[in-house]
Formats: C-alpha cells, sequence, structure tokens
C-alpha cells in the first residue's frame, strides 16, 4: 500500500518527525479547547493541561512497541494521543457517554485502553509506579520481550510508592521504565522546598536504575532516550528517565495562576516550547512551511471539535 503523503510532504501514517509534531500539536489543541469547553460550561471534568511538557509524553510513546505498556500520570494526556486513542474516545470517557469503552467509571486523566496498551493510572500520586512494577514483573516471569513504561510529576518524590517501586524494580531488574516529568513544581510548591536536589537522578540511582537526564522539551532528546531505555530495560536494568521541563499552563483547568513571580519563568521556557522546537526542525530539513502548519492545525482543530459535537450528540 503506497504511504500516505501529509500535506508537509512526508509520510503521515509513519514518520516519526511527523507524528512527533502532529501529536504533541493534537495534545495541545484538544487540552486547550477542554478548558474552553469547561470554561463555557459545556463539559465538568478538570483537565491537568501539560502545555510546554507535551514532549515528553507524545516522545516516550512513539518510541514503544506493541505489546508495551503505558501508565500516563495525571499530566500525560499526550500517551493517549501517541498510543492511538482518537480524541472521540477519549472524549466518551470524559464526558460519560454510553459509548464509552471503559464504561466511563475512570477519573477522566486515568482512563484506560488495556488491548491498546494504555494502562489505568491512580489519583493517589505514585500509586500508579507499583502497578507499573506489577506489570514489569509479569512480562518479565512470561518472558514477554515488552516493557512497562509509567510517566509521574517530579512531585512523586514524595511518595513511598515511588522509592517502594524503584527498590524492587532495581532489585528484580524489572523491564520498567519510570518517566519523571520534571517540571519544578509540585502544584504551586517549587522543588526547593521539597527536596535537596532538582534533578532526581541522585535519588534514583542508588536503587540500580540506568539513568539519564534529558531535555524535557526536545522531542528527538525524549525519543532516543526511551529508545534507549527500552533496550535497556530488555536487557536487564530498569530505566529512570529524568526529564527537565517546565509546565507553562496552570495546575488544571479550574485554577487560575497559583505561582507568583513566574513570569520571568515562563517568558524563557516559551523559548524552548517543544512545538515551536519541533516546527523548526521541520521547516530546516525542508519538510514544512508556516504555511503547511496553519493548515494542519485547522485541520487538527476542526476535527476536535467534530469529535466534541459527536460525542455531545450521543449523550441525548
Ligand atoms: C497521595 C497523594 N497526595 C496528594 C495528592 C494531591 N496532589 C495532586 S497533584 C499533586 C502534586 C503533584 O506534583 P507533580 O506530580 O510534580 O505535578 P505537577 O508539577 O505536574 O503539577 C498533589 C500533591 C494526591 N493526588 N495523592
Ligand atoms: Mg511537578
Amino acid at each position: 500500500m503506497e504511504p500516505t503523503q501529509s500535506p508537509l510532504g512526508i509520510d503521515r501514517q509513519n514518520s516519526i518527525e511527523w507524528r512527533l509534531y502532529k501529536d504533541m500539536l493534537v495534545t495541545r489543541l484538544f487540552e486547550e479547547a477542554c478548558i474552553r469547553w469547561e470554561h463555557e460550561g459545556k463539559m465538568s471534568a478538570q483537565v491537568f493541561p501539560s502545555r510546554g511538557q507535551e514532549a515528553i509524553a507524545v516522545g516516550s510513546c512513539l518510541a514503544m512497541e506493541k505489546g508495551d505498556t503505558v501508565i500516563p500520570s495525571f499530566r500525560t494526556r499526550g500517551a493517549m494521543v501517541a498510543m492511538g486513542i482518537t480524541i472521540a474516545e477519549q472524549l466518551r470517557e470524559i464526558m460519560h457517554s454510553p459509548l464509552a469503552a471503559g464504561g466511563s467509571r475512570d477519573a477522566p486523566h486515568h482512563s484506560s485502553w488495556p488491548e491498546r496498551g494504555v494502562m489505568p493510572g491512580s489519583t493517589m500520586i505514585g500509586g500508579h509506579l507499583a502497578m507499573a512494577a506489577g506489570l514489569a514483573l509479569a512480562m518479565q516471569l512470561e518472558g514477554q520481550g515488552a516493557v512497562s513504561l509509567a510517566f509521574f510529576g517530579d512531585g512523586t518524590l514524595g511518595s513511598g510508592d515511588l522509592h517502594e517501586t524503584m527498590h524492587i524494580a532495581g532489585i528484580w531488574s524489572l523491564p520498567l521504565i519510570l518517566v519523571c516529568e520534571n517540571n519544578g513544581w509540585e502544584m504551586a510548591t517549587p522543588w526547593e522546598k521539597v527536596r535537596k536536589h532538582r534533578e532526581l537522578i541522585p535519588y534514583a540511582e542508588p536503587f540500580g536504575f540506568a539513568t539519564r537526564k534529558v531535555d524535557g522539551n526536545d522531542p528527538w532528546d525524549v525519543y532516543h532516550s526511551a529508545r534507549w531505555a527500552r533496550a535497556t530495560a530488555l536487557s536487564g536494568q530498569a530505566v529512570f528517565l529524568d526529564c527537565i521541563t517546565f509546565r507553562s499552563g496552570t495546575y488544571s483547568s479550574h485554577f487560575g495562576e497559583t505561582r507568583p513571580g513566574i513570569e520571568k519563568d515562563l517568558a524563557e521556557w516559551e523559548k524552548h516550547d517543544p512545538l515551536k522546537r519541533m516546527a523548526d526542525w521541520l521547516i530546516g530539513h525542508g519538510l514544512a512551511s508556516a504555511r503547511d502548519f496553519e493548515r494542519v492545525q485547522q485541520e487538527e482543530a476542526q476535527g476536535i471539535q467534530e469529535a466534541f459535537n459527536q460525542v455531545l450528540a450521543e449523550l441525548k
């Protein structure tokens, strides 16, 4: 079959550069739409915007293979997008559609599609990490040749579940990949108030993890690091990816900005915006123009609105 060509002139379905850009774009547009719908009173679910952090979820998941499992955190909606869960499927869970595959019983940010590798998370910070280790143990015992990956924020360092998970995964050499969205904030508390080190590698290494510091705003660094992590986890060492980033959005769609004095940081990190970086890369490699991006943005925004209308109609 001929590969489908995108407006950018590259293989839409299979090219990793295209997926890195498009899945981050869809994630951002979808989260922005959810915030808008919530503020307009059209949707009641709370969303946790990943603005500025999209590369971590998307880059990691695109590096996974069939049979691998992923547990998103409350801030990695991009994981669902990159794992191929459509916006309509996500909205059915969020909006309690009778057609929701999972019965719409999970918290909207922990919806799962186990047969497609997206496993349920936990509203208890860190609780899902032990489950990810359990999945990795099953993969190891059954010789599946697959890995279990879980996302979590740096605020999870205060959770005993993270330390217990690292302890058991390190000593049992589980095929587990822990991916930290290290944005330097725990809700509205800066990292200096809750731990000694900005980076988390000093905490993971003593448990026997292979570790790597990742530029969490660079989609390529995340992707290649996750490929390395997969190979390392399969070869018998659990992996910790410390993805340094910044949350450019509010804690959740219910809240305004609760971090006073962050204007300078916001402006600084905006220069490292992952979407802009990927767009610049595509332009730099002659694969896209500014006009192409405008068109793709319009197309995807329209698709998201259509999915919303479709799911709204299912509620009647
Ligand atoms: C066990 C537990 N304690 C407290 C909370 C409340 N809580 C929700 S998110 C959060 C902060 C998490 O920090 P981080 O993961 O770094 O999130 P981010 O920086 O993305 O906001 C807390 C304390 C919770 N959900 N579970
Ligand atoms: Mg954080």
